[in-house]
Formats: C-alpha cells, sequence, structure tokens
C-alpha cells in the first residue's frame, strides 16, 4: 500500500487519520479518490464527502470522538441510614472534577443520559425483580431498609431505580452511538455501579447490571455477534458472569482479588479453572489475585500474554469495560498498587480491538483521589492522548502464577495461548510453569514460564539486499 520504504515513514501515526486497514487496499483507492473529487469541487460541502465516505464503508475509520455520559442524577442515589457508606455520590463529582481539571470534558461530547425501559432490564433480570425495584420508589426508610437487607451489601434509596436506569440508560445511548460510528469510544461517568447484580438479585452496591444489559442491548438492536466484556473491578463480577457463561457470544475477562476465595463475594466460581459451561464453554476467563499489592506490571502482563491473544482470536465487534477503580493505588477495598497511569494503559490495549468500538461504564472504585485520576487516565487514552510513562517493573511471582493457571485452563479453548511450536501442550506448560515457579523462588521473579520467545531465520533472506549501495 504504501511505497516509501519502512524507515521514512513517521515514528506514531495521528489517531486521527483513518487506520491502515490491511483488507481494504481497494476501498482505500476508492477513498484516495473520493478524498481527491472532495478537494476537486469545492462546492462540495464536508458533510457530503462525508456521506459519501460513508457509502463507501470506511466511514469507521473516521469515526471520532469520545462520549461522555453524566448527570447531576447520578448524586440522587445515597443511602439513608449511613451517610458514610462507600458507594457515595462524591464519587462521580470527583471524576467530573479531575476532568474538568484537566480540560478533557470540554474534548468530550456531552452525551445525554435516558432511563432504560423496562423491557432494556429484563434483558438481563426477571420481571418479578424488577417490578420489586420500581415499588422501592415510595417505600419508607423502613421498608427500603428490611428489602436490602434481602441482599448481600446492598442499601436501596427511594430514587435508587430511577438513577439506576438512567445508569443503564446511559450505556445503552453510548452502545446506540458507537455501533452507528456516531462516536469512536465513550465513557459512562454513572452510578450505582452494576456487574454485582444478578437476574433476580441485587449484589454488592449493584442494582441493575448496566454492562450485561448493554451487552445483550448491542446483540438485539444492532446485531452484533461477539462482545468483549473486561471487568477490571478489583471484585468479581459474577452478575456477569452467570449471565453468559452457557454463551459463546459474550466473552468475559474479569481480574480481580481472590485470595482462594478469602475476598468478597468469596466464590469458588471466581478461581482460574473456571471457564464457563455447555457452548460458553472457554469463554469465561477468571484471572484471580491470591495477594494485594498487585502492581503495574502484574495489570499489563495479564493483558499482554492472557486477555489480549484471546481477545485478538475472538474478535469482538464491540468491547464493554466494567470500569472499577477499586483496583487502583489507595482504594481501602482493593489494597492493589496500579497507578491510575496504568490504566491509559489498559485502555490503550483495548482500543485496537472491535475497530475501537470501546466503551468503558464506571463500577466501583472508594478511593476518590484514585478513582477520579484513573478515570481521567482512561478518557484521555479514549480520546488518543499519548499514554504517560510507568516506572518499570516486573510482574510478582503469584501474578505469574495466576496467569499461568488461567492460561493452563484456557489452553484447550483457545490456539492463541498455544504460544510453544509443535502442537498442544498444555501438559509441558504445567511443568514449565512450576519448573519456573522454583526456579524464581530464590531469585527475582522472571518473565512467564509458559512463555518462549521463538526466533525465525532464513539463510535465503540474505538474497534481499540493495545492490546500489550495500
Ligand atoms: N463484609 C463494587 O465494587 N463488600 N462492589 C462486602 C462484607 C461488598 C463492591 C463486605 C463490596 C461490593 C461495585
Ligand atoms: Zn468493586
Amino acid at each position: 500500500m504504501d511505497t516509501k520504504p519502512s524507515g521514512a515513514r513517521p515514528a506514531r501515526r495521528s489517531p486521527r487519520l483513518p487506520n491502515s486497514n490491511s483488507n481494504a487496499q481497494g476501498r482505500s483507492e476508492e477513498l484516495k479518490e473520493a478524498k481527491r473529487k472532495g478537494k476537486m469541487d469545492r462546492s462540495k460541502g464536508e458533510d457530503e464527502l462525508v456521506a459519501q465516505l460513508k457509502h463507501l464503508e470506511v466511514s469507521r475509520s473516521l469515526a471520532s470522538g469520545t462520549g461522555l455520559v453524566h448527570s447531576e442524577e447520578f448524586t440522587r442515589h445515597n443511602c439513608l441510614w449511613d451517610p458514610s457508606h462507600p458507594e457515595c455520590p462524591d464519587r462521580v463529582t470527583a471524576i467530573m472534577e479531575e476532568l474538568e481539571r484537566r480540560d478533557l470534558r470540554p474534548r468530550c461530547l456531552a452525551v445525554e443520559p435516558r432511563e432504560a425501559t423496562e423491557q432494556e432490564l429484563r434483558l438481563v433480570h426477571k420481571k418479578d425483580y424488577v417490578d420489586l425495584m420500581r415499588k422501592t420508589q415510595t417505600m419508607s426508610e423502613k421498608e427500603l431498609q428490611t428489602i436490602s437487607e434481602n441482599y448481600d451489601s446492598v442499601y436501596i434509596h427511594p430514587d435508587s431505580f430511577r438513577v439506576a436506569s438512567l445508569a443503564v440508560g446511559s450505556l445503552l445511548e453510548l452502545v446506540d452511538k458507537v455501533m452507528t460510528s456516531e462516536l469512536r469510544n465513550g465513557f459512562s461517568v454513572s452510578r450505582p455501579p452494576g456487574h454485582h447484580a444478578q437476574f433476580d438479585q441485587a449484589n454488592g452496591y449493584c442494582l441493575f447490571n448496566n454492562v450485561a444489559i448493554a451487552t445483550r442491548y448491542a446483540q438485539r438492536q444492532h446485531r452484533v455477534k461477539r462482545v468483549l466484556v473486561v471487568d477490571w473491578d478489583v471484585h468479581h463480577g459474577q452478575g456477569i458472569q452467570y449471565a453468559f457463561e452457557e454463551d459463546p457470544s459474550v466473552l468475559y475477562f474479569s481480574v480481580h482479588r481472590y485470595e482462594k476465595a478469602g475476598f468478597w463475594p468469596h466464590l469458588e466460581a471466581s478461581d482460574g479453572p473456571v471457564a464457563g459451561s455447555g457452548a460458553g464453554l472457554g469463554y469465561t476467563i477468571n484471572l484471580p489475585w491470591n495477594k494485594t499489592g498487585m502492581t503495574d506490571a502484574d495489570y499489563i502482563t495479564a493483558f499482554q500474554h492472557l486477555l489480549l491473544p484471546v481477545a485478538y482470536q475472538f474478535q469482538p465487534q464491540l468491547v464493554l469495560v466494567a470500569a472499577g477503580f477499586d483496583c487502583v493505588r489507595g482504594d481501602p477495598k482493593g489494597e492493589m498498587e496500579a497507578t491510575p497511569q496504568c490504566f491509559s494503559i489498559l485502555t490503550r490495549m483495548l482500543m485496537g480491538l472491535a475497530e475501537g468500538r470501546v466503551l468503558l461504564a464506571l463500577e466501583g472504585g472508594y478511593n476518590l483521589r484514585s478513582t477520579a485520576e484513573a478515570s481521567a487516565a482512561c478518557v484521555s487514552s479514549l480520546l488518543g492522548d499519548p499514554c504517560p510513562p510507568l516506572s518499570s517493573s516486573s510482574p510478582s511471582l503469584s501474578a505469574l502464577t495466576s496467569i499461568s493457571e488461567t492460561i493452563s485452563a484456557h489452553y484447550p479453548y483457545w490456539s492463541r495461548l498455544q504460544v510453544l511450536e509443535g502442537g498442544p501442550l498444555a501438559d509441558d506448560v504445567v511443568i514449565r510453569h512450576k519448573a519456573n515457579e522454583e526456579q524464581v523462588g530464590e531469585t527475582s521473579p522472571s518473565p512467564l514460564g509458559v512463555m518462549t520467545t521463538g526466533l525465525a531465520y532464513d539463510e535465503r533472506m540474505m538474497e534481499h539486499l540493495n545492490l546500489w549501495d550495500r
């Protein structure tokens, strides 16, 4: 496509330039033609040119803009009987202030939130449950407290039904806009969170499962076949896992604090060997951390060696992120050590998937500063800014062990995890992993034992040389 020698290319392409789409040579020619005509005919408006490009189905490469949903309404849901509850209105206010402070807010396109319909809520939830939640709007504080106690770690306010419906609807609006390429990507600064909410129950500060509903909505409304859900909230999003465990059209990846089921929600279903069931076998990927203090290197290694190989094989058409920031350094619940800047990189790593259709929805995050800074880091990446540098470090032995165990569990399902040459080597990998564990036990952590680097070399490559400038 490009006839210039590669050395003459700029080191970094502007994110505003159309992507070099490898299988789009023909369309690329058409695009050039369209651009040429556009330049020639100055009377033609930009709108007409854009319409022309849309017709050529290259519009995705031009899809620009990061959608940002927020509303004051998200501060109306609060705990009447515990004013110091960690899932508090200040969480979203702190994020919006940080976006403002860093001048990120005006660079985004404001998307108006709307309430989800009953039908939409029922894409994931039972009718009786939706009806019950609706009825809480007129209940007394006493009644609300009683209802809340039927669930694990939940509070309900008279405004909760409306606000939770608005959190769902906000994400659905973003789904509409990225699927039609009106926007490239987006971030929903909403609450209450959603990833613990289940078919017939609220759970873990969550009333409706925002991300799970958005996944089903994208599939029904926009004919999306494959959705990747990435859940980096420090808690396992069991609500999302349960919704899709038998479904091969949704790949659910969660990285979470586990400590051998010692951490909430204390489920063995959160462990690494759990991989889904029936047709969905292989489409649930759990990466449980068995120690606190996981760093940037641990998260980045997990993405590089586990999530991304599988994700690029899966070829999602939409990426939804259950973006909890209780995994960021300073969070009282997560007790992890990932920096806010790390989330720029994780976000960027996902933007190569699904033609850039990446939507983040706020989940947990209980240190206001950490949550606000990490959210801003994500928005900055969505806008195309370069990632800030990280201080380099190595992944920990505990992290590598977890990653290796999950890779082993998924070897049978994902050939892209098969990095060793020469056929199915799952057994070999387990052995190598153990050997690595012994080896690094004495010294400092080393790269993933299950990963080997292949070197390709052929003498015939010597025949390619510059004849007039040796
Ligand atoms: N002793 C989110 O981060 N903790 N939810 C219960 C019981 C519940 C977290 C502790 C934590 C829920 C969205
Ligand atoms: Zn959480």
